[in-house]
């Protein structure tokens, strides 16, 4: 059921199990709207209409004399509520009865049984909470490691959303002296410093890019950084991967070729979560079938942060590692580190690389694999856990990328000397963009997908 913005407007009272118990525990249902302090109490043993904000009363929840439980009811008061409406939250005993039951009185008393998302989609509509806030509600709910929940706070308390104010502000300031000019079009003035605003849209395009970058990192911290395995065919890639995760995640053997498709999973280190992408063996071959996997190898390495590329210290002595990895075309933003495998058998010869990290290992053992992850973790807390803003969501992302580019085409305008209208124009376009992420302009379908992909009674 997904009633959209729409029904969040309607000025109903709504229900629903906002908070779901097993047995023992406590479930929450909320009841959010104008009605909700009169159609919890007259659902309750006692009269809430004159308890104040923020306060609990302890009770039962009885129809027609019929008792069925005993709870709490919390009273929020607006506009200091999430919803900044009334609300009363009930706190019933955990069981599958209890909890439906009470739903159903409070719908049979007159509520309104809530969309998903609609409490948090109330939110925003009450001013409580701007776009990117709400959605942080979201991520907050889905987030499954240290790292996505510190993104999804950091998002709710607004930092992103403050930045993307900050340079509406200074577009709109922009914006302004442009139109002005434009009404006195005819006396062929200019208010706006040529000059001055070149630097300006500059320095705008670097904040709006910097953010857009962020997406990167941002991502690899909700799904996980993507460490891609590679080398030749029986380095011991998939050796590796099932050291790496402490799982037989990938098939081992001895014959060349063995991983044909790529196989990755997660795990989470000390807060972050990496994703590791065990490839198929890289070599030149006549069949269909691996040359497509060789394809996908170098697909993941080329969207991976990080790639470990396996050398085999029993046969690779003679071998150039440096070419190996350029020969990946590897984006300059990931990370390589050389791995010398099967170090237990014969050590690895004694080369090193300025720019490339290396490890000596024997993955069959174990042996070396505390070093990588500490590797890794380091990297990743240097460069996912500072304090810069980072970009999450892949909305924000393209209202960003479409922001810069009416940036740029403002600047380009600008240079040609374009006429004004059409300056100002793009500027607006900017504007739009800008204002998509955090609600300013909300066209509807941009609010009711957001709203529909919370559950029911957030
Ligand atoms: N001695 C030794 N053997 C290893 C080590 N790691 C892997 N091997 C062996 O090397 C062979 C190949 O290992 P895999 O992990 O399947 O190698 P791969 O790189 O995934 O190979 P492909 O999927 O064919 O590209 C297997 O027989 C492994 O047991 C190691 O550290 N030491
Ligand atoms: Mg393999």
């Amino acid at each position: 059921m997904n009633r959209g913005i729409l029904g969040a407007i309607d000025g109903k009272t709504i229900c629903a199990l906002s908070t779901p118990a097993g047995m023992g525990g406590i479930a929450v249902i909320r009841v959010s709207g104008p009605e909700a302090i009169s159609l919890a109490s007259s659902l309750f043993s006692k009269d809430l209409r004159s308890t104040a904000s923020h306060q609990a009363v302890f009770g039962r929840m009885v129809r027609d004399g019929e008792v069925l439980d005993e709870c709490l009811a919390t009273v929020f008061r607006a506009p200091g509520t999430f919803t900044g409406e009334d609300t009363v939250e009930f706190g019933v005993h955990g069981s599958p009865f209890v909890q439906s039951e009470a739903v159903r009185w409070l719908i049979d008393a007159g509520c309104r049984h809530a969309g998903p998302g609609e409490f948090t989609s109330r939110a925003f509509l009450n001013g409580k909470l701007d776009l990117t806030q709400a959605e942080a509600v979201g991520d907050l709910i889905a987030s499954d490691h240290e790292g996505a929940h510190r993104l999804a706070m950091k998002q709710l308390r607004g930092e992103f959303a403050r930045e993307i104010n900050a340079l509406r502000e200074e577009l709109i300031g922009f914006a302004g002296l442009l139109e002005l000019e434009l009404d006195f079009a005819e006396e062929d003035v200019e208010f706006a410093d040529r000059e001055k605003f070149d630097t300006l849209l500059g320095q705008l395009l670097e904040r709006v890019g910097r953010l857009a970058d962020s997406f990167r990192h941002g991502n690899a911290i909700r799904e996980g950084v993507p460490v891609a395995i590679l080398g030749a065919p029986n380095r011991g890639k998939s050796t590796l991967l099932n050291a790496l995760l402490g799982d037989d995640r990938a098939i081992v053997s001895a014959t060349p070729g063995t991983t044909r498709d790529t196989v990755e999973d997660t795990c989470v280190m000390e807060g972050i979560k990496f994703r590791f992408i065990d490839t198929a063996g890289i070599r030149e071959t006549e069949d269909a079938i691996e040359s497509e996997g060789i394809r996908r190898a170098l697909d993941k390495a080329k969207s991976a942060a990080v790639v470990l590329y396996l050398m085999d210290a029993t046969c690779d002595g003679e071998v150039n590692p440096e070419e190996q990895i350029t020969e990946l075309n590897l984006d300059a933003e990931t990370v390589t580190a050389l791995i010398w495998n099967k170090t237990d058998v014969t050590s690895a010869p004694d080369v090193t690389f300025e720019n490339i990290p290396s490890f000596q290992i024997s993955a069959q053992e174990r042996q070396g694999i505390s070093e990588i992850k500490t590797w890794l973790l380091e990297r990743a807390r240097g460069q996912y856990d500072n304090d810069s803003i980072v970009v999450t969501n892949l909305r924000h992302y393209e209202g960003l990328v479409a922001t810069k580019a009416a940036l740029e085409e403002t600047r380009i305008g600008l240079k040609n000397e374009v006429p004004g209208d059409l300056v100002a124009s793009d500027v607006r376009q900017a504007l739009h963009h800008l204002g998509t992420i955090t609600g300013a302009i909300d066209p509807e379908d941009i609010l009711d997908h957001i709203f529909s992909n919370f559950c029911i009674g957030k």
